[in-house]
């Protein structure tokens, strides 16, 4: 059985929460997760590279109904067999991961693909194969990703992939309740975030912090198109 169908993207693309099983540490990924469920995140991203494949699942199996009672959008990391087990909305895939393609004939038609992407090129790419959403950055620096230090692509890049595709664009990398707004403005549907949530002392807190900034960002965006 899958998770119910999302009725609108862009919007629950606003703030997305990627899980850490070593940031969150004693509190445990649920708990962390159940904290910024509570406080308005709309989407969840299990994402543990070092989780065996049953233990993905185990962990997928365990933050499905959390994210359901909070009606948001559950995405597992890299893994569209353990997204699909789980019964989960959809998979985020990288460069590493499957490609988007064969990832959209092997699943439901409702089936979320959400790919990372940092040039227009790449994007229009993953809009023609089949993607839902884009990952676009690192928009800042961060230390949570070792391979994108030094990679950072700002926010007028970040909303240059944004303007050349129809898909939703999320903003990732460093992105905390200081520099929200500003990938707000610039663009994108949403921000995705690691260690402003998953290492917070206070979850809730930065979640609630987050969303303020969000919506302060969205006011100062001209929207052609009418989008939220
Ligand atoms: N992809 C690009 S940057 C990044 C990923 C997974 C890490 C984001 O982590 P943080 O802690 O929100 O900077
Ligand atoms: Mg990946």
């Amino acid at each position: 059985m899958s998770a119910r169908a999302i009725p609108d993207l862009r919007q629950v693309l606003r703030l997305m929460v990627i899980t850490d099983r070593e940031l969150a540490g004693d509190r445990g990924s649920p708990a962390v997760v159940e904290a910024a469920l509570g406080a308005g995140a709309t989407s969840i991203q299990l994402r543990d590279k070092h989780a065996t494949s049953r233990e993905l699942l185990e962990t997928a199996l365990v933050l499905r109904p959390l994210v359901e009672r909070h009606r948001a959008l559950f995405l597992v990391n890299d893994r569209f067999d353990v997204a699909l087990a789980a019964g989960a909305h959809g998979v985020h895939l990288g460069d590493d991961d499957m490609p988007v393609a064969e990832v959209r004939r092997a699943v439901p038609r409702d089936f979320i693909i959400g790919r990372s992407a940092d040039t227009e090129e790449a994007a229009r790419a993953a809009e023609q194969d089949g993607a839902d959403y884009l990952g676009v950055g690192s928009v800042f620096g961060t230390r949570t990703k070792k391979e994108v230090v030094g990679e950072v692509i700002g926010t007028k890049q970040m909303g240059r992939v944004a303007a050349a595709v129809s898909i939703p664009v999320v903003g990732i990398g460093g992105i905390t309740p200081d520099n929200a707004a500003e990938v707000a403005a610039a663009g994108a549907a949403g921000v995705a975030v690691i260690s402003a949530v998953m290492a917070a002392p206070d979850p809730e807190a930065a979640v609630r912090s987050l969303l303020e900034a969000w919506e302060r960002g969205k006011r100062c965006r001209p929207s052609p198109r009418g989008r939220s």
